[in-house]
């Protein structure tokens, strides 16, 4: 599906079925995406039955390790993402509830809520895994181009971008996310961190690389030790992908 689909079927969730997607086989792989100008297809919207749906993985469950492990992905995208999907499915279809007569009013505030965290939660995730790819195999190295002179711009070098990044994901307490974002105001790239799925993300900022630390990201791997996932972690970034969502935020 391209921007224009997913943009005209958006409207039909409002007004759509309750039913939820059931996806054949989440890790079936996906074709290649992102490239110089064709938008990033998240796979994250069944539009046939007005739905959020869990995406199918660009690689295997395995393909990242030994920085990511299969049980790790298979856990996270099927039971956590997978309940992210649903949380949105059932806020969008109680909130039409309330609409049509059939629930409380008095919960549009709690419907809202969980709104925020599982659609918030959804597209996260539909962004994280196209945001890495195997080592060595699309991911990890450096970034290169418009996205590698804006970075060292904006934070003065790539490893400067790297430790201030690190440490703002080091740094989220409890459940949360690190974030690259581009500001749609002053088009410059900043950092900025998430706690749960939803807070503190400024509004301004279209994310472009993010890092689950949430501990069901790397716990059976990493235990205590985020740092070291962290460090795992950029060697599994898919930069052709961030430089893909860059140049589309920097329009
Ligand atoms: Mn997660």
């Amino acid at each position: 599906m391209n921007r224009r689909q997913v943009i005209a079927a958006a409207p039909a969730v409002l007004l759509g079925t309750t039913a939820l997607a059931q996806p054949k086989d989440p890790f079936a792989p996906t074709t290649t995406i992102g490239g110089a100008s064709k938008p990033l297809d998240l796979d994250g919207w069944d539009a046939a039955n007005a739905v959020y749906k869990l995406p199918a993985l660009p690689y295997d469950k395995g393909a990242l390790e030994p920085h990511i492990d299969a049980q790790t992905m298979e856990i996270h995208l099927t039971k956590h993402h997978k309940g992210y999907v649903d949380g949105a499915n059932k806020a969008v279809a109680e909130l039409r509830n309330v609409r049509e007569g059939g629930g409380d009013v008095n919960l549009v505030k709690h419907w809202s809520r969980e709104l925020s965290f599982h659609l918030s939660g959804h597209i996260n995730h539909c962004l994280f895994w196209q945001l890495m790819a195997p080592a060595g195999k699309g991911g990890g190295g450096i970034p290169t181009g418009e996205l590698a002179k804006a970075i060292e711009r904006d934070f003065g070098s790539l490893e400067k971008f790297q430790a201030h990044f690190k440490a703002a994901a080091q740094q989220v307490e409890g459940g949360g996310w690190a974030w690259l974002g581009v500001d749609r105001l002053s088009k410059r790239l900043l950092i900025a961190q998430q706690e749960k799925q939803q807070d503190m993300l400024p509004t301004a900022i279209s994310p472009i690389l993010g890092v689950d630390v949430w501990e069901h990201a790397y716990y059976l791997k990493y235990q205590n030790k985020r740092a070291d996932y962290l460090s795992a972690f950029m060697n599994v970034i898919n930069w052709k992908n961030v430089a893909t969502l860059f140049e589309q935020a920097m329009r």
